[in-house]
This record gives C-alpha cells, structure tokens and sequence, in this order.
C-alpha cells in the first residue's frame, strides 16, 4: 500500500508488537484502532495521547474496526485459529504481522540490510552474537525481534542501522508471506535447530516446522544450518533461495568444505576458502569461548552460527575472534552462578512471568525451583502441572505466595514447599538458598525462576538475581572455609 494515510487498520493485541504496529501506523496517517483482550491501562493512556483508540473485546466479539478494517496487524501471541483471525482471513482482509510491516516500510526510511535467526533454541544468544561480531567489524547493528525490541522500533530509528539482526519466533515467521511485496529478501539467515516447541500455537509439528523452514526463503547471501541438525539441512536443501545463495553448515565436528566447524579445539571457517586451498581458516580456540561461558556444546554451536552470519556480512576473522573475546552473555538469565557439591545454583531472575519461566524449568531435569513474587494476574498453576515431575522441591518468596501454595495443593501435593516469609530483600534470599539447598541433593540445579515481578521486594529482576548470588557465594564461602 504506496499510501498508508487513511488506511483502515486494526491492531490486534496490544502488548509490545500491538504498540509499536499502533504507534507507527498512526505516524504515518492510518486510521488505527487496537483491538484486544487484556487491556493494559497504562497502555490505553498512551494510544489515547497518540489518538489510537483501544477497543477492549472478547475473543468472539467482532468489533467494527475489526470487520471493516481494510489491514489487520496480528500480534504474534495469537493463535491462527483465533475467531478475529479467521473473521479477518473470511473477509479477504490482509493479515500482516509486524514483521511484514517493518519490512513494507523499507521505502520509507534509511533501509537497512537484514539477518534472520530462528531456531527452538539459542536464538536469542545467537542474535547478541552475531550482532557483536558485526559491531566489531564496524556496522551500525541493532538486534531485535523476539529478543524484545521490535523491528519496527529499529526501522523507525532516526540514526539508522546498516544492519538489523532480527531473532524470529515460529510465531513470527508463520504469518510472512513467501512471495509478494510483504516477503523478506534478508541477506542472510539461519536456522540453528529443530525440536518440536509451541505445538498448542502450530496445531502440528510440521505446521511449526514449516513456518521455520520459512526464515530461508529469498535469502541472497548465505542460508546458514546446522550439519549436526538433519531437519535444518532438509530446510535449506528444499528452500527458495536467490540464485548464487551459499548454503553454509556449521558443525562441533570437523567441518566439510563449506562449513564453519572444529579442528581439534579450534574453531575455523572453511566457507570463505577457495576450493584450492585446504587450510581452514582459524576463528578462536575454545579457550577464548571460556571465560564469556560460551564453552559448553549448544553454545559453541551459536557462536559457530554467529560466526557464519557475521563472516557473511563482512567481519574478519580477527574481528570474529575479538567479538568473541569480548562478548558478555545477558545476566540473570538462566545464569550458571556456581556449583557447589554437584548442586547448581542458576539465576534465572530475568523469568518475570510464567512462560518466561517455562523455557527456563524445560531446560533441567530436576529442579528445587525458588517461585514467586508479583504475579500480576498471571496463573502460574499450568506451570506447576506441566513440570511437576522435574520439580524435587518448591520454595515460595514475595508477596504472591497463595497461588504457589494452592497449585502445588492441586497438581503436585506430595512435592516439599517450604515459604520464605519475609521482605527484608537480603535475608529473603539467604533463606530461600538455604531452604533450597536443603533439598537439593548432588544432580540437582536450585533454579531461581521467580515466574513473577520483582517490585514486591526488590528494585528490579537485576537486583533480585544479585541478591540470589550473593547468598550463593556467601553459602560457598562458609562451606569453603569449613573444609
Ligand atoms: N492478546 C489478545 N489475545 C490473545 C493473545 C494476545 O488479546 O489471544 C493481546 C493482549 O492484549 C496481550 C497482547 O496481545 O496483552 C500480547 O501480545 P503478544 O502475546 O503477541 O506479545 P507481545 O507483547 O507483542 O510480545 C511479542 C512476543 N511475544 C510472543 O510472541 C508471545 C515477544 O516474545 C517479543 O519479544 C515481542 O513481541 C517483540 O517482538 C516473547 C516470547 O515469549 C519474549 N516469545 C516466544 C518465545 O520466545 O518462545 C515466541
């Protein structure tokens, strides 16, 4: 649409992605309506500064900035098989994500070239690699997507990006289009892994799999995949790249002659070597990956991804090996702060809410998991029954105690709960890692994913997980100096 003034569009949802499509559109002269369950109110202030109105509708409503809208902006929390979603698509009305928004928009800002990474797991690292990499070489990067700084944000920036390295959710990438002037042409893209995630949204495993397989298409530049992943091969041997695209493997084994792999403890690029040469070309040793916890094998391979992404775009390999170097993972997020007699003690403060904390308690087997605080509404009883068997013991902090206590009555009642009833911000901690580490027998990770907001006791979720290490440490030193 060369004219956006005027348009008849409808935002379905109104949480980051419902915002940023609201916001912008408005900018440009559409005529925007939000339409959505859950109406945050401090949210519906703002729209209303921007003269947006916020239509608060039940799922089977079907409100006339809906129906008569000529674009409806899905967020990507919707199901497909929401009621507004099948009324828009009966109707014959676009059905554009936010994504496919950002992209529409290229003509009318400073456009930047795009890298696209999926995967069910490690995007988010992957995303924060790679984009280091490539400020490393000396790009303006921003990274955005589901990270949580949406595109759109990024397209609109006035100081502009030579670069946007966009993590994409299964979510996300299902609503693009392959074709048309709503398909991406990224540079580049990879697809890290593949295990089934998010069935409930898809409907099936190969719906999930179908929408991943589509971050390959129109790629110009370098599909990037996982050698060690035969589901990311099929992906790239079937996709729908521009002529003169490389497909580029990375693998933990040692790699083939287009690939990025490891020799011995080295990690090298053989993809840029012309075929006459057989020496691989040295990244980093897995040394340099240590000190940024980079080591362990998912890592590596997101830092093998990165590296193909930002080899493809121009860094050097000295520029990879220092990015390297200097990378820092995001604190409070899933955290390994230490181990202490085979017991570990993860930080994963940055789980403010219960799917937050879902990807978080997946991730280990068993678990004494340290819950609560702010639920703000949020049930955290599908949690509790999802994950009951990993969970060896349960210790409640923060206001919110209650619903812990009544879904472990409900789904788990045998599983030891012990409360932390108190505010003060540095005892609540040292209690909770001591009740925990009480039932935490060797094999077993304490994890600290509250599952909820911060502010009943703390400043924020930083201070949350400093005061979880800090309490970590202190039981490390008083057991280090009993030996
Ligand atoms: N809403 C409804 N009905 C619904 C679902 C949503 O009305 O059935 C409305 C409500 O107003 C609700 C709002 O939509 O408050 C929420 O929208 P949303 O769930 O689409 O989420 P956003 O706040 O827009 O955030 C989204 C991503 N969330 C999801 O895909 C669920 C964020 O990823 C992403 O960071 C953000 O856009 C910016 O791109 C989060 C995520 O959990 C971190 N992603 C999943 C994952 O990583 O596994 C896919």
């Amino acid at each position: 649409h060369a004219d956006w003034s005027g348009l008849r569009v409808a935002v379905l949802g109104q949480g980051v992605t419902g915002f940023a499509a609201a916001d912008t559109l408005a900018e440009l002269g559409a005529s925007v309506t939000v339409v959505a369950e859950r109406v945050d109110d401090e949210r519906r202030t703002i729209l209303g500064v921007l003269e947006v109105p916020v239509v608060d509708a039940g799922r089977d409503d079907l409100p006339a900035a809906l129906t008569e809208a000529e674009v409806v902006i899905a967020s990507p929390g919707l199901r497909p098989d929401h009621p507004w979603l099948l009324a828009a698509a009966e109707r014959g009305i676009a059905i554009w994500g936010d994504i496919e928004l950002a992209w529409r928009l290229r003509d009318k800002v400073e456009a930047a070239e795009w890298i696209l990474i999926t995967g069910t797991n490690g995007k988010t690292t992957t995303t924060q690699l790679a984009a280091h990499m490539l400020r490393e070489a000396g790009f303006r990067v921003a990274p955005v997507g589901n990270i949580g700084t949406p595109v759109l944000d990024a397209v609109r920036d006035p100081a502009g990006f030579d670069v946007l390295v966009v993590e994409l959710s299964s979510f996300q990438l299902h609503t693009l289009p392959a074709q048309g002037p709503g398909a991406l042409w990224p540079h580049s893209a990879a697809v890290l892994n593949i295990d089934d995630d998010h069935l409930d949204w898809h409907g099936s495993a190969d719906a999930y799999r179908a929408a991943k397989a589509k971050a390959y298409g129109n790629a110009r530049v370098a599909a990037v995949y996982s050698v060690d992943d035969p589901v990311t091969m099929r992906m790239v041997e079937e996709a729908e790249v521009v002529e003169g695209c490389r497909a580029i493997g990375f693998t933990l084994g040692v790699p083939g002659r287009s690939d990025f792999g490891l020799v011995e403890d080295v990690l090298v690029d053989r993809a840029f070597l012309d075929a006459r040469h057989s020496q691989a070309l040295e990244l980093a040793t897995l040394a340099d990956l240590e000190p940024a916890g980079l080591r362990s094998p998912h890592m590596t391979r997101n830092v093998l991804a990165a590296a193909a992404l930002a080899r493809a775009h121009g860094a050097s390999p000295a520029q990879v090996r220092d990015a390297i170097r200097s990378f820092t993972l995001d604190r409070h997020r899933t955290e390994l702060v230490a181990e202490l007699g085979g017991v570990r003690f993860v930080d994963d403060s940055k789980a403010t809410n219960p799917h937050a904390a879902e990807g978080s308690l997946s991730a280990f087997d068993k678990v004494v998991w340290i819950v609560g605080g702010l639920f703000k509404g949020a049930d955290v009883a599908p949690l509790v029954e999802r994950h009951r068997q990993r969970i060896v013991a349960v210790v409640a902090i923060g206001v919110d105690r209650q619903p812990v206590r009544e879904a472990f009555a409900r789904h788990a009642p045998g599983i030891p709960l012990v409360e932390v009833d108190t505010a003060d911000t540095v005892s609540v901690m040292r209690l909770a890692v001591e009740a925990a580490a009480e039932h935490a027998a060797p094999g077993v990770t304490v994890l600290l994913a509250p599952a909820a907001a911060s502010m009943d006791q703390f400043k924020d979720y930083a201070e949350r997980g400093d005061r979880f290490a800090e309490a970590v440490r202190a039981r490390r030193d008083r057991e280090g100096g009993a030996h």
